[in-house]
């Protein structure tokens, strides 16, 4: 094994193999935008509408990311050191990740939603170097958000900020003459980041990725989805989210040598006219936008005729909803399972119009190793339903700095319990049933209940919490907490649970949806809190307030 204590790696003859096989290319992202500038340094790169409107070219992203990495090795930022990358869709995102990328610097993908809980977190385990943040972005002020982890996380040396500093470094200010030999730059086997798991335990944990097994997912995901150097990717998810980043995502745009188009917000007010300027053939969606695209088309005055692939993904896609997306806006529906941990499975653009509606898809490479099985681990035939482990060629083989979780969450010979619940076609396609993990899949958003429910037992007056899903016409999943009061304790209102939890720190899509108090909560054979009666109960509560509705 080539392993280190942070992160385990693939084993000498997988990455042999992989390397023989042709999926590891022996490419870097440094060199590999190096390589496109050089071939075509005028072609559009990044098109960012914000502000006054940017449009950078290969070749001026390429010189940008080489200033800015300068830049960072004369602020003492080098290989191996983490940086909390914090920004929304703008151009700057790109700048950042490839200079961090070419000194081996490791960007750790933080999403715009995260709060002083989520980011302190990530700044205080990875020991990170730097954090790179906008000033202001959606009405929210990311340097005060700076200013507080920086007081509680001393090890944190420089924050960064696109736009006004305040009291922080301007990231414009950086960037320095580049310098001409990167000194030990990163090589292919080697990490390029720390991407996010939406986890199931009570923090965050972090998904190391290679430059050679990610790059292979950029170019596996291309040939798939079609995305060539005539593509033009909208990027209308948050750009640090493993699905819009790879699959096939701006990287693998950019890879092809294609357009990325920013959109600050994935509304249909703001992406179709983004549509139709700059003529998008291919973008991601998760399925309560994809709802909502599908009706706002229907009335929009926007030519969308250029949109070619909607991708959707991130949480299972109803049959009902995927049939309207061919009718409704004219492109072809890929569906798309997978996960930051590594293996995405597609729709290919040529399944029977059947298969692109009722699966989610199947692997990307002829590499990947997928199983179903039994609480046993015992595989199963085709047609049954168990769960999902995977094994490949940009499937990780453990979590960075976890070892303890990756004893339970890989088995012995590497495979990743993906904690989904699916059922394989005889064509090789995946139907995700369910769920083993304990999350709730909030249209996307993934909560993990454990890190919700220590939050929630943090409040004086609660005994004990139990967070399930509920069923959701809109988000498919939302967040309720069931809470029990301790004994004689006053009162407490729903509404409070539920600002304390927001007052802890953490990203909105985290705070419960609803609460219910109960006295005790139903138990299992052996006494284990019954999540599935909660869920049942919950469902149950819903359903009859949806009929009385009606
Ligand atoms: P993460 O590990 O946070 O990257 O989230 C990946 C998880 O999202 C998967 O393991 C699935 O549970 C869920 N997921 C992603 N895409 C889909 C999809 N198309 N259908 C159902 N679930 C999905
Ligand atoms: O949900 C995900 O994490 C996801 C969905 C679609 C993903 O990581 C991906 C495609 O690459």
């Amino acid at each position: 094994m080539t392993e280190t204590t942070d992160a385990p790696g693939y084993p000498a003859e997988f990455a042999e193999r992989y390397r023989a096989a042709g999926y590891w290319r022996g490419e870097t992202f440094g060199q590999m935008l190096r390589d496109r500038a050089q071939a075509h340094p005028d072609r559009i790169a990044i098109v960012d509408p914000s502000g006054e409107g940017r449009r950078w070219t290969y070749g001026e992203l390429d010189l940008r990311a080489d200033r800015l990495a300068a830049g960072f090795l004369a602020h003492g930022i080098g290989k191996g050191d983490r940086v909390v990358v914090q920004l929304p869709n703008v151009a700057e995102f790109f700048e950042v990740v490839f200079a961090l990328f070419r000194i081996g610097a490791l960007p750790v993908f933080a999403l715009p939603a995260h709060r002083e809980t989520e980011i302190r977190h990530f700044c205080a385990f990875t020991e990170a170097a730097a954090y790179v943040i906008a000033d202001v972005s959606e009405g929210y002020d990311y340097r005060e958000l700076a200013s507080k982890v920086r007081a509680e996380v001393p090890g944190l040396k420089h924050v960064f900020v696109a736009g006004d500093p305040g009291e922080h470094t301007a990231l414009a200010a950086v960037p320095t003459e580049p310098v001409a030999v990167i000194p030990d730059a990163p090589a292919p086997h080697e990490l390029a980041f720390l991407q996010l798991s939406g986890g199931s335990t009570g923090v965050p944990k972090l998904i190391p990725r290679t430059h050679d097994d990610y790059i292979y997912s950029l170019w596996g995901s291309n040939e798939i989805c079609g995305v060539d150097e005539d593509s033009v990717y909208l990027c209308a998810l948050p750009a640090a989210h493993n699905f819009p980043l790879s699959s096939p995502g701006t990287l693998g745009a950019l890879y092809a040598g294609a357009r990325v188009v920013l959109a600050r917000r994935p509304s249909p007010d703001v992406a179709f006219p983004l549509i139709a300027a700059e003529g998008v053939t291919i973008t991601g969606l998760v399925p309560p936008l994809a709802l909502v695209w599908t009706e706002a088309a229907a009335e929009t005055p926007y030519d969308l005729s250029s949109l070619q692939v909607l991708l959707v993904g991130g949480a299972k896609f109803s049959e009902e909803a995927a049939r309207r997306v061919r009718p409704a806006l004219g492109c072809t529906l890929q569906q798309v399972f997978g996960m930051a941990e590594g293996l995405v499975n597609y729709t290919r653009l040529d399944d029977p119009e059947e298969i692109i509606v009722t699966t989610q898809g199947r692997p990307i490479s002829p590499a990947d190793e997928v199983r179903v099985v039994d609480d046993e681990d015992n595989d199963l035939p085709a047609g049954e339903t168990g769960h999902l482990l995977t094994r490949g060629p940009y499937t990780i083989r453990g979590y960075w700095r976890a070892p303890e979780h990756n004893a339970t969450a890989f088995t012995a010979d590497g495979f990743y319990r993906t904690g989904d619940v699916v059922r394989r076609t005889e064509t090789g396609h995946l139907v995700v049933e369910g769920r083993a993990k304990d999350q709730i899949n909030r249209g996307g958003e993934k909560v993990a209940a454990e890190e919700i429910e220590n939050h929630i037992l943090a409040h004086p007056a609660v005994h004990d919490a139990a967070v399930v899903s509920m069923p959701d016409a809109y988000l498919g999943e939302r967040t309720c907490a069931y809470v029990v009061l301790r004994e004689g304790a006053a009162p407490v209102k729903s509404i409070a649970i539920k600002k304390f939890v927001r007052e802890r720190g953490l990203a909105a899509f985290k705070v419960p949806d609803r609460v219910e108090f109960v006295t005790e909560f139903p138990q299992t054979g052996i006494g284990k809190v019954s999540k599935k009666d909660l869920r049942a109960a919950i469902a149950a509560q819903v359903a009859a307030a949806a009929a009385a509705q009606r």
